[in-house]
């Protein structure tokens, strides 16, 4: 026990003199030469406070340094080649084309869906003696007299031709127009077809 005490007590004799030599050589480097009281810090200051601020602050500024330096060569290399692509990046670059606007397609007209019209012929008279349709519409006659009549238009373009009781004739008009007609057995029979 004795002995420790007396050990701590050297160190803590030899620190103090240590710091009081740092004082002193602190002092002197004012008006010493500078190179020694430089040289004598960093081996004399390790217990002291000021060393460890100074100590990071060499050493980090050691390291970025040297790994810049061993870096650097890499990275040079490497910089070049991704500068290439970078360059040749902006000829790749797709052309914004401009999307063509796609016209409207023209709503198709509804075509009116031909009709069929039915007509009698009866009484010896068409019925009904006017009958007005579309274009591409057809009109059905049927003779429901027992006498035969015909369906022939004044200017030739349809004859039914001799229609029997109960027979029937069918005429589609494709064109605009009006149609006169005819019976070509009974002269007071006329009718008339308008197609618009
Ligand atoms: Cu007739």
């Amino acid at each position: 026990m004795y002995k420790t005490k007396l050990s701590l007590l050297a160190v803590l004799v030899g620190v103090v003199l240590m710091g009081a030599g740092c004082v002193k050589s602190d002092t002197s480097t004012n008006t010493d030469a500078v190179v020694a009281p430089t040289q004598g810090q960093p081996s004399s200051e390790p217990a002291g406070g000021s060393l460890p601020t100074s100590a990071p602050a060499a050493s980090s500024a050691s390291e970025p340094a040297s790994k810049p330096t061993d870096t650097a060569p890499a990275k040079s290399e490497p910089s070049t080649a991704p500068d290439q692509p970078t360059q040749s990046a902006p000829v790749p670059t797709p052309q914004s084309t401009p999307a063509p606007m796609p016209a409207p397609a023209p709503a198709p007209e509804p075509a009116p869906a031909p009709k069929k019209v039915s007509a009698a012929i009866a009484g010896f008279s068409f019925q009904p003696n006017s009958i007005t349709i579309s274009v591409g519409d057809t009109i059905t006659w049927t003779n429901n007299d027992g006498a035969p009549h015909t369906v022939t238009a004044g200017e030739g373009s349809f004859d039914s031709g001799a229609l029997s009781s109960g027979r029937t004739f069918s005429k589609t008009f494709t064109t605009a127009g009006t149609y006169s007609y005819v019976c070509n057995f009974h002269g007071s029979m006329h009718g008339t077809v308008i197609v618009k």
